[in-house]
């Protein structure tokens, strides 16, 4: 079983935060347990330079899971359950139900055709380092030698991008354990 696997939520489709509480509870019937989850964070929607179509905002969260999937099948069942809550492939950065992406899979680095961990985007993202932040702010991201701190902090001088916060899901164990331990730090 791996841990310190985070998993990358996002959607600008339908009822976002239904669809991220409807793919955590199907996760364990794929073989994802669920450790903890952060917020889900409101952000305008990143674009391909010249895309100027009309798009909703979205919602992205962070996820913790462990699984005994390796990362190739981690992603292979992510897509299964994309595509079970109504995910289509339209091209690129187009407006989606549902997106899972795998941040990071433990300490792996992995660069194969198809998959890249960590994602290469971490650092560049203020609605990943966010959630990230919620649940791990201490954590090293392998390849880039930096915490999910120092890498929020460098961002922050230069956006601000986050609209609107909101709890999504119901604490679990793990997740209050965790609040209790940076209670306590
Ligand atoms: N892929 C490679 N590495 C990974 C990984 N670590 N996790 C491949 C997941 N997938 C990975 O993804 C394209 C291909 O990436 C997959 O076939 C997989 O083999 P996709 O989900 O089909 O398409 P996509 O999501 O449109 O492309 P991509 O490059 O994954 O884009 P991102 O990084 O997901 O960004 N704005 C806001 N505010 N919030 C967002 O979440 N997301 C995007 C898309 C654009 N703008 C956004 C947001
Ligand atoms: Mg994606």
């Amino acid at each position: 079983m791996t841990r310190g696997i985070y998993l990358g939520l996002g959607g600008n489709l339908l009822d976002v935060l239904a669809t991220f509480r409807s793919a955590v509870d199907c996760m364990p019937s794929f073989g994802i347990e669920i450790v903890a989850a952060a917020r889900a964070y409101r952000t305008p929607p990143l674009r391909l330079p010249g895309d100027v179509e009309a798009m909703p905002d979205f919602w992205n969260t962070v996820i913790e899971v462990s699984t005994q999937h390796d990362p190739q099948g981690l992603l292979d069942v992510a897509m299964d359950i994309e595509r079970a809550h109504g995910r289509v492939r339209k091209g690129r950065w187009k407006p989606r139900t549902l997106d899972i992406d795998i941040l990071l899979f433990g300490e792996e680095q992995v660069i194969q055709s198809g998959l890249t961990i960590p994602h290469p985007e971490i650092a560049a993202r203020m609605f990943v380092l966010m959630p990230l932040f919620d649940l791990a702010p201490k954590l090293m991201i392998p390849g880039l030698g930096r915490s999910v701190t120092k890498l929020l902090a460098a961002k922050k001088n230069t956006e601000r991008e986050i609209l609107e916060e909101k709890n999504w899901y119901s604490a679990t164990p793990a997740q209050q354990s965790k609040t209790q331990e940076r209670a306590k730090a």
